[in-house]
Formats: structure tokens, C-alpha cells, sequence
């Protein structure tokens, strides 16, 4: 075994050595790469990773606009997932925008005991008179589904009295295994009630972007780029979404995905019941930009918009130009480690190899096999762990909606030239010598982090200090530490900024990591004895 792995799972006992054996690799060459992914996490571990209520109501709901949120639960979930995820949304012109609202039913003991519909039903009530929202969306938390309050029938009562949308979501935190539960149920009910349902009569070169939260206005700044082209981008599945675009996101000629963890089974769905073929994207990195907006010009095949493709291309990049090389002389040469959700691990490393810094270990947090693997692993991933409490839909082809864009020839044509219906995954993608970590813990960050010693690490809020003590810069790739955005081309240079003005700060000056410092490296404190 590979001797820094060695190192840090040698202080295991044997039951946690084995499990987390399974968890970490090195990669070694380029046909093996297998990992245990999307596992519980063992019980005492000091994990990372959210629940799924995060990933239902926080991630792939909360973006959502127009419609009013009610968490059902305890105060304290409902605050956690509010604001601190930074999807930005603009209010729209006659359109509402209830993102700075937090709604939620302050469930108390008494609501445990006695049962918390009725507070549900009056929370209700009192949203549609005030705020009179066209949808209403409920998000139970743990106890709800523990005590057996029925948020699908109270949903039901509510669309009747009020002839508005009412959809409820049974995410409760302990389901599945976790964020990537939660956008399970959440996408699941919007496809269900909500794709298709609109009637837009779409303009030419209509896409969906897929994945894409508009975290620190990525969002923006990909769909500034796609207008530019030519592109109209019918719905954004969720950052700075509505519930409004989403009804018509079937009359789509293409579908993007950005973050495949999220919903590629919402893109495979599409393509099964509206036809409507998906390539994976990857708008973090210049080359990776470049590559995307070359692929779906392909996969029109206008001339005309492929060479309007060329020329914005140019013209980005002589904006950013001199400043991406400015921060790369900086940048070059140096190390990274990231530990992040489901797919930034993977993207961010080719925004940092444009700007000369390799990558050294990465890791998701809730990935499953095929987000490190390939797509090509599906088929032999023998259970999913969500399975067991999630529902998993299945749809069949729409004969209203459905349109047929590829010939089957120009279909299997394009399938060699891009990644249609298809993702290749973080692993093969990384250098020989690089480790893999699934589900990242405290204890591996630190002992990962003394040995390698990478210049930078970046992760979510939960980590960050654990390196930023130890003399190490962090920079978070959840929340981008409030800058961004990172994506498409403008986005590199504030990424090369940030990192660049992290590493130069002369706030490293008076903090010593604890291996420089002879007397600690013996001791305790940096990933002590567990
Ligand atoms: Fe997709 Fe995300 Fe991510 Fe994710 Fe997340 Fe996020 Fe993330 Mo935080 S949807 S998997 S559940 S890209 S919230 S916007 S940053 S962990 S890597
Ligand atoms: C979540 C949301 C989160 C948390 C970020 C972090 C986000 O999982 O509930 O741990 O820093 O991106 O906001 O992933």
C-alpha cells in the first residue's frame, strides 16, 4: 500500500482500518480506480457531510424563487439552510422573490408530543395571505418523519383551499445517506409536478443548465456567456431558478449538467420521457469553458454558431488574459488539496491546472461511485445505500412532448466526440500518485494535511480552521468565503485573485504549522493519538 496511506490508517482500530481501507486509494495506474463511495458514515467519525434535508430544501429547493419554503420542523434546521449557502437570486420584474424569507413552523416539545400538523396547516394559511406565493413548498426535518405528521395530505388540503401549488418533500436529515438523498427527493417531486407543465413556445438553440446554484453568481456569469453565443437558457435547474421556468424546461433542445452528482438522473429522465439528449459540462476552468461551449456548438452543428462560439471565445479571453498570467506566474508550482460535496473536487482542479497549481489529494463528501469512476460503473454499483428509504421514480416517453433531435446515427457520431449522456469522473482524470478520499474525515484532514503539506486546502466551513490553524491557507469551495464568481472566464481571474492574495498575505508570517515546529511534531496537538 502506498506509504502515505499506510501512515494515516495505520492508527485505526481494525474494524474502522477496514472500512475506511475501502474509502482511500491511491492512484496507481489507469485501470484501477475503485472506491468505496455513498456508505453510511460510521458511527463516531467526525464527518462533513450535511444531511438530507440540506441536500433537499438547502441545495436543490432553496434556490427557488417564487415559491414560499415552509420548513417543518425545528427553528434551528430551518436557519441552517437560509442564507448561508449564497445561491443569489435578482428579483424579477412582477415577479416574486422570496429568498430572504425564512419560513418555518418553530416546532417545540409540545409539537412533538401532540403532533405538528395543525401548526403546519396554520403556517400555511399565514403565508398565502400575506405573501399570496402561486406555490408553496414544505420541507419536514427528522422529528416530523419520526412522529408521523402527514405533510402529503395537509400539502394535498392546502392546493384545494387555496388553488395554488402546495408540494410537500419528506426530506427528513435522516434519510439516506446524505445531501445527495435529499436532492433525490427534491428533484424526484419536481419532475413529478412540475417540469412540463409549461407551454413556452422556445426560441432557437433553448438549453437547461443543470446542476448549477448560482453560488456567489456562477449562474450569472455562464448564462452571460451562453446569451452572448446565441444560447437561450430556458431554466437554470436551481441558482436563481423559478418555479415558473421549470414548467417549461421540456421544450429544451439540450440539456447541460453541470453538477452530474446532483441530478444526472433528472437529465437521464428528460431524455426518456422528452427526448431531449444531455451532455455533461464543466463551466469551472478555462479549458474546461472552452471545451463545453466548443461541444455544444458541435451538438447543433451551425455553422454560423460555431464560429460565433470562436469569437467569443477570443474575445473572453483577451479580457482575462493578462491577468490569468499574472496570477499564474504567482500560482505555479504549487500543491492543493480539496474536499468538497459531489463534483467542485473534481472541477476545481482544472480551474488550478490553468493556473499552474497541482493537485495533490481530493475527496467528496457524499459522491457515489460513478462521480469518482466514470458513468461506466453504474450498472456494477450493486446497492444504493439511498435505495432503502428514497424513492426512486421511473418515467415513460411523454407523446405529447416528446421531440426527437439527434438521428441515431448523429447520436452515436457526437457520443465519440463529447461527453453526451456521459461523464468520465475525478479519478481518471488525476495524475498517477494521487490520493482519493471519500468522505473526507477530521482526523484524515489532519494527517493528510501534516504530510502532504499542501500550499493551499479547499473545503467547506466544518474544516476550514482545522488548516488555517495549522498555518495552511484554506479557501472555501462551498461558499467561496464570500467572493466568487468562480465560474467561466471571468470567474478564473477572481479565483486566481483570491488564491493568489491568500497565499501572499503576510498573515502566514505569524503562524507557524505545527511541523516546523520540532517540539510539536512529537506531540499532540496535529493529529494526535486517536
Ligand atoms: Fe453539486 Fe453543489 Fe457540489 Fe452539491 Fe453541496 Fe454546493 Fe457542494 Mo456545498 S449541489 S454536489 S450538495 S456542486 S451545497 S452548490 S458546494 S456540498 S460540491
Ligand atoms: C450543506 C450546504 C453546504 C455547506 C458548506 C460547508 C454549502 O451541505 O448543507 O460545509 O461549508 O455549500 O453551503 O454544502
Amino acid at each position: 500500500m502506498n506509504k502515505t496511506l499506510e501512515r494515516v490508517l495505520e492508527k485505526y482500530p481494525a474494524r474502522v482500518y477496514k472500512n475506511r481501507k475501502e474509502h482511500i486509494v491511491a492512484k496507481e495506474s489507469q485501470d484501477e480506480n475503485a472506491i468505496q463511495a455513498n456508505t453510511r458514515t460510521l458511527p463516531g467519525i467526525m464527518t462533513n457531510r450535511g444531511c438530507c434535508y440540506a441536500g433537499c430544501k438547502g441545495v436543490v429547493l432553496g434556490p427557488l424563487k417564487d415559491a414560499v419554503m415552509i420548513t417543518h420542523g425545528p427553528i434551528g434546521c430551518a436557519y441552517y439552510s437560509w442564507g448561508t449557502r449564497r445561491h443569489k437570486a435578482k428579483e424579477e420584474e412582477d415577479k416574486k422573490n422570496f429568498l430572504e424569507y425564512c419560513f418555518c413552523t418553530d416546532m417545540q416539545e409540545s409539537d412533538i408530543v401532540f403532533g405538528g400538523e395543525k401548526k403546519l396547516i396554520q403556517a400555511i394559511k399565514e403565508a398565502v395571505e400575506i405573501f399570496q406565493p402561486s406555490t408553496v413548498l414544505i420541507c419536514s426535518t427528522c422529528p416530523v418523519g419520526l412522529i408521523g405528521d402527514d405533510i402529503n395530505a395537509v400539502a394535498a388540503a392546502a392546493q384545494k383551499e387555496y388553488g395554488i401549488q402546495v408540494l410537500a418533500f419528506s426530506c427528513e436529515g435522516y434519510k439516506g445517506v446524505s445531501q445527495s438523498g435529499g436532492h433525490h427527493i427534491a428533484n424526484n417531486g419536481l419532475m413529478k409536478y412540475v417540469i412540463g407543465t409549461g407551454e413556452l413556445v422556445p426560441p432557437k438553440y433553448s438549453v437547461n443548465i443543470l446542476g448549477e446554484y448560482n453560488i456567489g453568481g456562477d449562474g450569472w456569469e455562464i448564462s452571460r456567456i451562453l446569451k452572448k453565443i446565441g444560447y437561450h437558457v430556458i431554466s437554470v435547474m436551481t441558482g436563481d431558478g423559478s418555479i415558473a421556468d421549470l414548467k417549461n424546461a421540456h421544450k429544451a433542445d439540450l440539456n447541460l449538467v453541470q453538477c452530474h452528482r446532483s441530478i444526472n438522473y433528472i437529465a437521464e429522465m428528460a431524455q426518456t420521457k422528452y427526448g431531449t439528449p444531455w451532455i455533461k459540462v464543466n463551466f469551472i476552468g478555462i479549458e474546461s469553458t472552452i471545451e463545453t461551449l466548443r461541444n455544444m456548438a458541435k451538438y447543433f452543428g451551425d455553422e454560423e454558431l460555431i464560429q460565433r462560439t470562436e469569437q467569443v471565445i477570443e474575445e473572453e479571453l483577451e479580457q482575462i488574459q493578462e491577468s490569468m498570467e499574472f496570477y499564474k506566474e504567482k500560482l505555479i508550482g504549487k500543491t492543493a488539496a480539496l474536499f468538497v460535496g459531489g463534483s467542485r473536487a473534481h472541477h476545481y482542479q482544472l480551474l488550478l491546472s490553468d493556473l499552474g497549481v497541482e493537485t495533490l489529494l481530493a475527496g467528496y463528501e457524499f459522491a457515489h461511485r460513478d462521480d469518482y469512476e466514470g458513468r461506466e460503473v453504474i450498472p456494477s454499483i450493486k446497492e444504493d445505500a439511498d435505495s432503502k428509504n428514497i424513492e426512486s421514480i421511473t418515467v415513460e416517453k411523454d407523446e405529447k412532448h416528446y421531440r426527437v433531435f439527434l438521428t441515431p446515427e448523429r447520436y452515436e457520431q457526437l457520443k465519440k466526440e463529447m461527453p453526451l449522456d456521459y461523464y468520465s469522473g475525478m479519478i481518471k482524470e488525476m495524475p498517477d500518485n494521487s490520493i482519493i478520499v471519500d468522505d473526507l474525515n477530521h482526523y484524515e484532514t489532519e494527517e493528510f494535511l501534516k504530510i502532504l503539506k499542501p500550499d493551499v486546502f479547499f473545503s467547506g466551513i466544518k474544516d476550514k480552521y482545522v488548516a488555517q490553524k495549522a498555518g495552511i491557507l484554506s479557501r472555501q469551495l462551498h461558499s467561496y468565503d464570500y467572493s466568487g464568481p468562480y465560474a467561466g472566464f471571468k470567474g478564473a481571474v477572481n479565483f486566481g485573485r483570491d488564491v493568489t492574495m491568500g497565499l501572499t498575505t503576510p498573515t502566514w508570517k505569524y503562524s507557524t504549522a505545527p511541523w516546523k515546529e520540532e517540539s510539536l511534531l512529537e506531540g499532540t496537538y496535529f493529529g494526535g493519538d486517536i
